[in-house]
């Protein structure tokens, strides 16, 4: 009964939490950690890895992850997710599970994803991958590590490309390394530090204290996730800090290789449900957002953790205000185009669905079961009537869709019929008209009915009514709805909606 009480006030929470805006956390179709956002072109990008939580061969809780991620927004409340950009598979050389911490970034119109993953015998290794797009298809550069050094703590790499090309590949944990990259971005300058890797000496000046005997002594200290960054040609690296639970401490320095200095906590230990925290910033149409992860995504905890963003705000003494970790996260910065062909996969809000593919396969939304939904925000249907609305679909099982508007959880402006096109991934389009017409700014629920499984690709509205589309309009025989005519002509399995029969389309109703 507890088990009831205590699903349904989660439900009663999660509802609420939607309904005021909360936006923490931003990825909620599955558990996503250590965020490694940049800019490209007019979209965010934040590259993670997909907590399991489990191992499976002991069930016990731990990081266990098999692929990294990627989701990219325009307007920082809908994120389209690209589905499995990196699996840890792509590297050979990899032990399953290991897949933690990464960072991509761009250089001449190539993307190099930095990540760390276990190397049977040699604990966590850093590789690197490399694809033409921010969304892949990425495959392993190197086909062994680029850094290996036979210690633990090999994990969390950054990557930071300086204003002169220069880039700089730091990492570790209880640890803090680096080496210079060559312009390849996949070899690095051996002729400094130990054969091209420097060790950074922790400090109390540089990182606020140091740990003896896993004791923190002083304010501070480096534990792990070392992100380096640049504002006003200063240097910023923030870190998970202060053993465990971590806060996010950061030191400057006027140049990327320090000497550092200690500058404070940019977050303290807080109530987040996770012991670790993981961060990165970026700086998007002006203004600056901090990444972390917390275990708050409905059956979280430390090692099944979701990703957060917050505003960050850079003082002009080179201090950065400290944050507190809040639900509400931050506001959109565009509107969404639903008279525009959308992606299923861009969304603010998700239920019980899964994001299958990746950029060679093409990405979809799979609905499971009654209640499945998605959900999009801050959709800008504009000042003429919008009369219509095209889903395109494929299912074995069919089903049924509602699209609903803000806070109406009860009536629908279109309800989709899945047409049963034979296979999962033999898609057909149905356009609907809407049961009144749509105007201004609105949240969209697609909310699915079925029995079966439906995969779902894309979705546009329209200021037309199908029929002014040039979709004709055609009516069941009789009384059974399993046969219907075109031009005089039976045809069998209709479904509500547009149908395509030999090039030819026409709408069910
Ligand atoms: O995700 C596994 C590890 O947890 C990361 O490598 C650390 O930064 C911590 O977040």
């Amino acid at each position: 009964m507890k088990t009831i009480q205590k699903a349904v006030t989660f439900l009663c929470l999660a509802i609420i939490a939607e309904f005021a805006g909360a936006q923490n956390p931003i990825i909620t179709c599955g558990y996503s950690a250590d965020p490694a956002p940049f800019v490209y072109g007019d979209s965010v990008y934040v590259y993670y890895d997909v907590d399991l939580g489990v191992v499976p061969s002991t069930g016990d809780s731990y990081y266990y992850m098999d692929e990294w991620r990627v989701a990219s927004s325009a307007d920082m409340v809908n994120w389209t997710d690209h589905g499995t950009a990196l699996p840890l598979s792509a590297f050979s050389w990899s032990k399953a599970g290991t897949a933690w911490a990464s960072q991509c970034v761009e250089r001449n119109g190539k993307f190099y994803w930095y990540v760390c993953c276990e190397y049977p015998g040699h604990w966590h290794s850093i590789g690197v991958a490399m694809a033409n797009s921010p969304t892949g298809p990425f495959r392993d550069m190197l086909r062994k590590p680029l850094i290996v050094t036979n210690e633990m703590g090999d994990i969390d790499p950054t990557v930071f490309i300086d204003d002169n090309g220069q880039a700089y590949l730091y990492w570790g944990n209880n640890k803090l390394r680096y080496v210079k990259l060559n312009s390849n971005m996949i070899t690095y300058d051996k002729t400094i530090g130990n054969n091209g890797i420097v060790t950074v000496e922790l400090t109390k000046e540089a990182f606020g204290g140091v740990k003896v005997d896993g004791k923190v002594q002083g304010e501070n200290c480096f534990e792990e996730g070392p992100w380096l960054t640049k504002h006003n040609q200063l240097y910023y690296l923030l870190y998970a800090a202060g053993g465990v639970p971590e806060n996010i401490g950061y030191s400057t320095s006027n140049a990327p290789t320090g000497p550092w200095k200690y500058r404070g906590k940019v977050m303290d230990v807080e109530n987040t449900n996770s012991f670790t925290n993981h961060s990165g910033n970026v700086n998007f149409k002006g203004q600056d957002y901090f990444f972390y992860h917390t275990g708050w995504l409905n059956g979280g905890s430390g090692f099944k953790r979701s990703i957060a963003v917050e505003y960050l705000t850079f003082n002009d003494d080179g201090t950065i205000q400290q944050i507190k970790p809040t639900r509400k996260g931050v506001a959109p910065v565009a509107t969404l185009n639903p008279l525009e062909l959308q992606e299923a996969e861009t969304f603010n809000n998700c239920r019980g669905i899964t994001v299958n593919g990746n950029a060679a396969k093409g990405v979809n939304v799979e609905f499971h079961a009654n209640n499945d939904s998605v959900a999009v925000r801050n959709a800008d249907f504009g000042e003429d009537p919008v009369k219509s609305v095209t889903l395109r679909l494929a299912s074995t099982r069919g089903g049924r869709i509602y699209v609903r508007l803000d806070k109406n959880v009860s009536t629908s402006i279109a309800t989709i019929d899945v047409p049963n096109t034979g296979s999962l991934t033999q898609f057909e389009e149905v356009t609907v008209n809407l049961s009144r017409e749509v105007t201004g700014k609105h949240r969209i629920i697609f909310i699915y009915s079925g029995s079966g499984n439906a995969v779902w690709d894309k979705w546009q509205f329209h200021t037309e009514t199908s029929e002014a589309l040039g979709i004709e309009s055609v009516s069941a025989d009789g009384a059974s709805s399993s046969y219907f005519s075109i031009d005089g002509i039976a045809h069998q399995h209709p479904v509500k909606g547009l149908n395509i029969h030999r090039g030819k389309k026409f709408i069910m109703h």
